[in-house]
């Protein structure tokens, strides 16, 4: 099987925000976030906006949004909204994704930086380029990579209905998954379809070590452990369960273990601590941190998002022909994803 090899990830547009840890965060005091909070409240009011927050999200920001969710469950928020402004509490490619499913809605970003390692390691122009070569094949593209990447797929898939979009997947065509190398191997275990990848990565889910992992589990026998699938395969295979994080949600509420161990961002904590009350969860650890934060992620903050409603900016604008083409695939994985 072939693997297809651009550059590792780049990192370039995250800076120093790369390794920033929650944890090290000098606190602001709890009155400021309240005041904070209730002022983001009202002005989303004023501005009928609707605020749309991604599971990684920090708690302050996941505490004022409309909906908390994963790609696929903002992506049907963002499309059925009629609220005039959409802000995207997430990183860019989301809010992106919300303007070509709902392009009549302002849609704002607090910070236009929030960008993503996967989407990154995916140029439109080597796609371009592969798909001149293999014209045949079919393309499946994870949500995680840029409007001009969707315009030049087949589908688009995320995390939470991947197997499902692959198993839909015409069977006499040779399929590219893209750009995440962990997630593509993953889906070829669980439909047996072979696809070649793209060798993209989350630099957030791929510096979880097994070996970390294997230290905690000695710690908390009892545990069960649920991974995401972009973490590395020897993390995936220490895991009881692999999921998105909509399917951590449900694990974690149905599962009888009252500790669990949590093997993605940390942002999720918040969204269990409050769907799973009276439990213990347990950040997978990486090897030099106890969680793990996506410094992109982390790059919203409230005093973004007042600004941003302030201002009405920054705010997302795509491309007309890139925008049409780019709808095509999502709607298919969003009808896709709807069937029983
Ligand atoms: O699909 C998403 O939103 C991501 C990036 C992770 C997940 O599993 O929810």
């Amino acid at each position: 099987m072939e693997t297809l090899a651009p550059p590792v990830p780049s990192l370039k547009r995250l800076g120093s925000a790369f390794a920033d840890c929650l944890e090290v965060r000098p606190a602001r005091p709890p009155e400021t976030t309240g005041r904070l909070q209730r002022e983001v409240l009202e002005l989303k009011k004023k501005r009928n906006a609707i605020v749309l927050a991604h599971n990684y999200q920090t708690a302050e920001i996941q505490d004022v949004a409309d909906f908390v969710g994963d790609s696929l469950g903002l992506s049907y928020q963002a499309a059925k909204t009629s609220a005039d402004a959409i802000l995207f509490c997430g990183v860019h490619f989301m809010a992106e994704t919300a303007k070509i499913v709902n392009p009549s809605r302002t849609v704002l970003i607090p910070d236009l930086n929030a960008g993503c390692s996967l989407a990154d390691s995916c140029e439109a122009e080597d796609l371009e380029a592969y798909r001149k070569k293999h014209p045949d094949t079919y393309v499946v593209s994870y949500i995680n990579c840029t409007a001009a990447v969707k315009a030049l797929s087949d589908v688009i898939c995320t995390s939470g209905n991947a197997v499902k979009i692959v198993n839909h997947a015409p069977k006499d065509r040779s399929i590219l998954f893209l750009p995440d190398e962990n997630l593509g191997q993953w889906v070829m275990e669980k439909t047996g379809r072979k696809m070649e990848l793209w060798r993209g990565a989350c630099h957030t889910h791929a510096i979880f070590t097994s070996e970390s992992l294997q230290r905690l589990r000695a710690k908390h026998p009892d545990a069960p452990v649920v991974a995401h699938p972009e973490c590395v395969r020897a993390v995936r295979l220490l895991a009881d369960h692999i999921c998105s994080t909509e399917g951590m949600v449900k694990f974690c509420r149905e599962n009888p273990a009252d500790t669990i161990i949590v093997v993605t961002e940390s942002g999720i904590l918040h969204r269990l601590r409050r769907e799973a009350p009276g439990k213990t969860f347990i950040p997978g650890p990486t090897k030099t941190c106890s969680c793990n934060d996506c410094g992109f992620m982390k790059m919203n903050t409230l005093e973004k998002l007042l600004e941003t409603l302030e201002t009405m900016n920054p705010e997302i604008t795509l491309d007309e022909e890139i925008r049409r083409r780019a709808f095509i695939p999502l709607q298919r994985m969003l009808e896709i994803s709807a069937q029983p």
